[in-house]
């Protein structure tokens, strides 16, 4: 009998220890000057490596302090950017290119500047107000920029007399304009993982665990933010849950790595991810989890550091986003 050898059809990526990874992540930031940033929505094992972690808003004024060459930014490429745009003389690396976001796809620089030309043509006097997950091309054609953290002081600043045309999520700008009570033009954008929450699931979650309370990112569609207890982005929801010294049980309609930094600000509570409690065998579903942020490993993290790759690139466009950031997010 011949004897055969098994070869996979698609070889498997050795295992490597997390630990070790770790220990390398921080000797190869030393060797290279390199600081770690990551936002809330990646996994906890890189949250808990990094030297900032936070929300966009967060991390972007983090960004600025920083005094190393090197910024690794473990979050999506409109993050990255965004940290390549207010340090231009940074090298800024990001662990996986294609890590991006399903928002900022839904709005393209072209699309955008067609759709402004027409709003002008047809008698519109505007400005436009972009989420901050959009590409910096886009961020280029824009008056300001929020994050779900400034969001409303930024509509503030408006003035009284403009439209706005908000890009490119629909349902944070329908918020928005119910809270600010400013009319908007809205893109019809929206977060993949934001959108499939279930309301009928989010009901049977609150019925099968009385007195919890409903955490919902103003992402949702609004019939979830309609039944739920607190609307606002991650850096609202850590605070609040701290805020908050009785045990309690949240439900948490967001990403579901968030889950980490409100267990380490407030462990007093349980935390239920609103999806994974609806899996019929018990399981935790992943349909929360953002496949783009799930691309940051830590051995994308250590190879980034180790070959300098992928680096973000100053683009032409970077100079006109970059008064927009400024003025939005660090004035
Ligand atoms: O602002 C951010 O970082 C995003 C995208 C969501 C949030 O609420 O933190």
């Amino acid at each position: 009998m011949t004897q055969t050898s098994f070869v996979p059809l698609h070889p498997q990526p050795v295992e490597e220890d997390p630990l070790e990874l770790m220990d390398e992540i921080e000797q190869l930031k030393a060797e290279h000057d390199a600081v770690l940033l990551a936002h809330f929505y990646v996994n906890g094992e890189i949250q808990d490596i990094a030297d900032f972690t936070g929300d966009s808003l967060k991390l972007a004024r983090d960004a600025v302090t920083v005094t190393n060459s090197t910024i690794v930014f473990a979050g999506v490429h409109f993050m990255a950017e965004s940290a390549k745009i207010l340090n231009p003389a940074k090298r800024v690396l990001i662990p996986d290119l294609l890590a991006g976001c399903s928002l900022a796809e839904s709005c393209p620089a072209d699309k955008l500047a067609a759709y402004q030309a027409e709003l002008r043509q047809a008698g519109h006097d505007f400005e436009t107000v972009a989420y901050i997950n959009t590409s910096a091309a886009v961020k280029s054609l824009c008056d300001w920029i929020v994050t779900s953290g400034n969001a409303r002081e930024i509509i503030d600043r408006v003035p009284a007399g403009k439209e706005i045309l908000f890009v490119p999520d629909q349902h944070l700008g329908r918020y928005l304009s119910e809270v600010t009570g400013r009319p908007m033009i809205l893109w019809p954008g929206s977060c993949m993982v934001h959108e499939v929450f279930s309301v009928q699931d989010l009901l049977r979650a609150k019925r099968n665990n009385p007195g919890s309370v409903v955490l919902a990112h103003p992402e949702c569609p609004k019939p979830i933010l309609d039944v739920s207890d607190v609307v606002g982005g991650t850096e609202r929801m850590r605070k609040y849950v701290a805020s908050v010294s009785t045990p309690t049980i949240f439900l948490v309609a967001t990403e579901a790595n968030m889950i980490h930094p409100l267990s380490l600000a407030a462990p007093q509570h349980t935390y239920i991810p609103v999806p994974g409690i609806m899996a019929s065998d018990g399981t935790t579903c992943a349909c929360n989890k953002c496949p783009h942020m799930s691309r940051n490993t830590l051995r994308a993290v250590r190879d980034c550091l180790k070959t300098g790759q992928p680096e973000i690139q100053w683009q032409p466009y970077f100079d006109k986003a970059q008064a927009v950031l400024q003025k939005s997010l660090l004035q």
